[in-house]
């Protein structure tokens, strides 16, 4: 392995140097960002899985939310010497100096999920995920048709800086900005946690304007199911006197769609462990593969919860 990665350090075409069952023996380190979400647990749990699956020996970090843990993740992984890096970075940016020590190690790099900015794409091999602006459209889309376009909008955004908050907030205003009367009055992180959603829901809903609030876009479905927890303790009927979209699709979702509480929620599929792998291996052996994978997804409204709910995975 570490002629091989000499070769790759060297910018050389390795392409087939390992067989598939040498690949399959392959040590790969993947810093998590944490635990704060259905959607992060059911993501571990097919990553972790798969790696046992294919007989990968994972090195598994959790980062619990914080960028200064990755790093330090992601020196150990290099320290121990990984066949390959997967990280799914909590923000977008501040990456450049570990990558470029990753770099310097000849260690190839997979994105899984969140994408980083960096201003030399060679400082990672390809990014594994969803298209969050996409997710924000979808979620803007639906709910011109559900309102008319009429909206006084509160929106719980996710974690500062990290791609999903700033993709879904620009997806959703681009399609919401050509309908003068929807206008969103309100906008504060929720960190994609159930506790801080409802905590920020309470506080909307508090305030002067709390009254005229009459939707909720949530990043994703922990902080809109916190949400309804505020917002039936103010004494307000969830997913009727306040319309509710919000992004993930799990199972809690479903539940409360169901249950008539949220009116919307756009799939983001955790259960990438099966490409992620596909990729890694390709990626140790030289191969070459795209930039940029794209995981599949669909929209989902109340009609069509309970037929869904026993499907569902996650
Ligand atoms: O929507 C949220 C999680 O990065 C797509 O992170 C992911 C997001 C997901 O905490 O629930």
């Amino acid at each position: 392995m570490n002629l091989f990665r000499s070769l790759l350090a060297a910018g050389l075409c390795v392409a087939g140097v390992l067989s598939a069952s040498a690949a399959d023996k392959l040590t790969v380190g993947f810093s998590q960002i944490g635990a704060e979400s259905a959607w992060r647990t059911a993501n571990t749990d097919s990553i972790k899985n798969e790696a046992e699956k294919r007989g990968i020996k994972l090195q598994f970090a959790d980062a619990q939310q914080k960028q200064e843990n990755q790093i330090k993740a992601l020196r150990s992984f290099i320290a121990q010497g990984v066949d390959v890096i997967a990280f799914s970075p909590v923000v977008e940016t501040g990456w450049e100096p570990v990558l470029r020590e990753i770099k310097r190690a000849g260690i190839p790099v997979v994105l899984s999920d969140r994408a980083v900015k960096v201003s030399d794409p060679s400082l990672f091999v390809t990014f594994i995920g969803s298209d969050f602006v996409e997710e924000g459209r979808k979620a803007g889309r639906w709910l011109v048709e559900k309102t008319g376009g009429k909206a006084v909008i509160a929106e719980l955004t996710g974690t500062p800086g990290a791609a999903p908050a700033i993709d879904r907030k620009k997806g959703f205003e681009e399609i919401i900005s050509t309908h003068p009367e929807m206008k969103i009055i309100k906008s504060q992180s929720g960190d994609f946690t159930r506790a801080k959603g409802k905590e920020v829901m309470e506080s909307f809903l508090k305030s002067p304007e709390g009254k005229q609030i009459t939707v909720l876009y949530a990043h994703n479905d922990d902080m809109a199911l916190g949400a309804i927890q505020a917002i039936e303790e103010a004494g307000l009927k969830p997913g009727k006197d306040i319309v509710i979209v919000s992004i993930d699709g799990v199972k809690g979702a479903f539940e409360a769609m169901a249950a008539g509480k949220l009116n919307c929620t756009v799939e983001c599929n955790p259960l990438i462990g099966p490409q992620l792998f596909d990729l890694i291996k390709k990626v140790a052996a030289g191969q070459s593969v795209a930039k940029r994978i794209a995981v599949e997804e669909g929209v989902y409204d109340e009609s069509q919860a309970a037929a869904e709910l026993p499907k569902r995975q996650y």
